[in-house]
């Protein structure tokens, strides 16, 4: 297996040499099921387990290897498999909130060069939600690609791709039909050997069948049962690196329902540069856009150079950051305080024996 291929290159090789790593013993991760994880090296797949080093050295659950991460392993003995020892540092990450009340950090995968964001040609298609994508893509320094599946059943498509033209300027853009495989050849064009991509979008708008495509084969279970409300359910049950006969590796994803940004201030300006920029003319620095005099972004509404929409999706999304980040820090304080409490009972234990002894 040439580990290029697979997405190596001199960033990761450099961390190695430094760690005095040998390239025989790395292995990305295609998929994982608690502690057992399947990884691909030099030498093809194999299974791995998480060593117990590995478990009791991290804090939080992100830093459990997930699909797309390089790991360091090695056979300790014959009688047990693969161990995996060491994390080799990520590029970036696709990450989401857990669903619910906790406010933790769920890795989607790691290691992304490309992001595709499918949407399809009818009512899956809104523009809000694909700013919230480039937002959180534009933050992992991803290059984001909107595909707009099924053109085949819309004949107007093009009302869609000039929305985005509209609204979306300098993003690329490609419509597509998974069904009919119309532009197909363009998006192989695109993905490169060693090329990692990550499709998002709602249940039904064609991710999977879009795999099946490019694969040549149906390796993803397709539902059919939901067209005609053109929503499906989501039946894509586990996340996994899938390696494309041309070199490139995908990752389908099940659950994005609910994403929800994780990080994403920097996402948020590189995503929304026009009213950034913009802003910079405000009177006062601090602008909010709201009522304040000599506002430059409210100009740009009045003057319909910029949509009110636009920048409501602007202000909503940095309202949800501001939010995320008062919670994740009460949550982040309160699992320091967890640990120093462990640290000071484990302190006392200590003590405690101590006395005993003398
Ligand atoms: N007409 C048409 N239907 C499509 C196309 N791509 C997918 N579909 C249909 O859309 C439904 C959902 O597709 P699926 O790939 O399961 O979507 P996923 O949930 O995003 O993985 C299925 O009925 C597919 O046959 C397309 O390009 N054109
Ligand atoms: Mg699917
Ligand atoms: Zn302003």
């Amino acid at each position: 297996m040439n580990l290029k291929k697979l997405g190596w290159n001199n960033n990761l090789e450099e961390n190695i040499k430094k760690s005095h790593i040998c390239r025989d013993n790395v292995g990305r991760v295609i998929f994982h099921s608690g502690k057992q994880y399947k990884l691909i090296s030099k030498d093809g797949e194999l299974i791995a387990h998480l060593s117990n080093s590995y478990l009791n050295s991290i804090e939080s659950k992100s830093e459990l290897p997930s699909v797309g991460d390089w790991v360091y392993f090695k056979q300790i003995d014959k009688f047990r498999p693969p161990q995996i020892l060491k994390l080799i540092p990520r590029k970036n990450k696709l990450s989401r909130k857990v669903s619910g009340e906790k406010t933790e950090e769920q890795i989607i995968a790691s290691n992304i060069d490309i992001v595709f964001i499918i949407t399809s040609a009818n009512q899956d298609f809104n523009i809000r939600r694909l700013e919230r994508y480039l937002t959180i893509i534009n933050e992992i320094n991803a290059h984001p690609i909107i595909i707009l599946n099924k053109i085949d059943v819309c004949k107007n498509y093009k009302k869609y791709i000039n929305e985005i033209d509209k609204n979306l300027p300098n993003v690329t853009k490609l419509p597509i039909s998974a069904k009919t495989s119309e532009n197909i050849e363009e998006i192989l064009q695109i993905i490169k050997p060693g090329n990692t991509i990550v499709l998002v979008g709602s249940s039904g708008v064609g991710k999977s069948t879009l795999i099946n495509n490019l694969l040549g084969y149906n390796r993803q279970a397709i539902d059919e049962t939901r067209e005609k409300d053109c929503k499906g359910r989501h039946i894509t049950t586990s996340r996994e690196l899938i390696m494309l006969p041309n070199g490139g590796m995908l990752v389908d994803n099940p659950g994005l329902r609910e994403l929800q940004l994780w990080s994403s201030e920097s996402g948020i300006s590189k995503t929304f540069e026009d009213i950034n920029e913009l802003s910079r003319h405000c009177r006062f620095s601090d602008c909010f856009h709201d009522t304040e005099p000599g506002c430059a972004v409210k100009k740009a509404v009045d003057q319909h150079k910029l949509s009110q929409k636009r920048l409501d999706s602007y202000k909503k999304l940095l309202r949800e950051q501001e939010y995320l980040d008062k919670r994740r820090n009460t949550y982040e304080r309160r699992k320091k305080d967890k640990q120093l409490g462990k640290m000071y009972r484990k302190v006392l234990d200590i003590q405690r024996l101590k006395g005993k002894k003398q």
